[in-house]
């Protein structure tokens, strides 16, 4: 028995020699140590074995188990660190300074003219505000002086959640809430998606942004919202536009205002953009009504403010010559990447 020993250890340390890989070592354990293997075999013979031998082989082979353990230990470790350094040396031929890719991504226009605003805006001392798109009724409607069953509410039919809950159809939603974090005096613009149920066509869409700017004070007048006004588009648009105001009725202001501008697709001529008018409605406006003062627990008989709901999208036709306002949700990135910015 004792020559069996050895020569298993004489085996075991040439296979283990050749095993270069986990799998070879995982291998040549389970020939060894294994319910089969070698050594297991070897220790089952010692039943056989008599009286003081029994016992000296039995040290012997327990012995040869150890070795056989920890060399295969030993080797699983070194195979273990032998990998790890191939894949640092594979990993270190990657110059991580490389740009990512040839083809970097652009914002959309609808980003970079919000951005455009909200610096406009903030140069003035407006606050930036973000909103929820999903609202309550009373947010979206009562609380802007639309009470349920009011006609007003078929200008604007939008999603409804089985909760009651609505997907806004206007950035007038966030008013109330607005007007309650600040009190007044208060200057805030706030941009974002709003959602109608409508019939699309090239200046209508179903999703669309809008922005929506309120400022209330002491004595603040329609002056002051036509100075605002103007000063915003030419700004934008860094030269003179054609605009007109004629009265326009919102349940949410008193006096109401369109503000219309004239069409830049095709000059004033009329196009389908303006519905063959010359003009495209562009942003509503009008002085706060004190219902909605009130419910935004603001003092009517102190403060007075003008609000204004800016088609952020048709801005974005106007300032970029977009004929279709079905094009900006298109997700068509060789028509929207001609707007890239740095
Ligand atoms: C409103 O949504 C009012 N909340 C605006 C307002 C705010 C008035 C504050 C007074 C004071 P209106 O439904 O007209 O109003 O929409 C405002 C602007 O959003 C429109 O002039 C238009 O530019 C844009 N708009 C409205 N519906 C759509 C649509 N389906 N697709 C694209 N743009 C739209």
């Amino acid at each position: 028995m004792n020559e069996k020993i050895q020569a298993l250890k004489q085996s075991f340390q040439q296979e283990l020699e050749n095993a270069k890989s986990s799998e070879a070592v995982e291998k040549l354990r389970v020939a060894y140590l294994g319910k089969k293997g070698a050594v297991t075999e070897l220790l089952k013979e010692l039943k056989d074995v008599a009286g003081e031998q029994k016992k000296e082989m039995g040290q012997h082979i327990n012995q040869l188990k150890r070795q056989v353990e920890e060399k295969i230990a030993e080797q699983v470790e070194k195979i273990r660190a032998e990998e790890e350094e191939a894949q640092i040396a594979a990993a270190e031929q990657y110059d991580v300074t490389l740009p990512v890719s040839e083809e970097v991504g652009s914002y959309h226009p609808i980003t970079l003219v919000q951005r455009e605003l909200e610096e406009i805006f903030a140069s003035m001392g407006f606050t930036i505000e973000d909103f929820k798109e999903i609202v309550t009724d009373y947010e979206c409607f009562e609380a802007v002086n639309i009470p349920k069953d009011h006609p007003a509410r078929d200008m604007q039919d939008t999603y409804y959640l089985e909760n009651g809950q609505l997907l806004k159809t206007h950035t007038s939603a966030a008013q109330n809430a607005i007007m309650r974090k600040y009190g007044a005096p208060l200057r805030a613009i706030f941009p974002g998606r709003c959602f109608r149920n409508e019939a699309t066509d090239a200046c209508h869409e179903n999703t669309f942004f809008q922005m929506e700017g309120i400022m209330i004070d002491k004595n603040i007048s329609i002056s002051n919202l036509i100075y605002f006004m103007k000063t915003m588009l030419s700004q934008v648009f860094q030269r003179d536009i054609n605009v007109r105001l004629r009265p326009g009725f919102f349940p949410f202001v008193e006096p109401g205002f369109e503000m219309d501008i004239s069409c830049l697709i095709c000059g004033g001529e009329g196009c389908p953009s303006c519905k063959n008018s010359g003009w495209l409605e562009l942003c509503p406006c009008g002085m706060i009504h004190p219902n909605v003062l009130k419910a935004g627990g603001i003092d009517p008989e102190e403060y007075t403010g003008f609000a204004f709901g800016l088609g952020l999208t048709r801005l974005v036709m106007m300032k970029y010559g977009v004929k279709d306002i079905r094009d900006l949700n298109s997700g068509n990135l060789k028509a929207l990447s001609q707007f890239t910015h740095e």
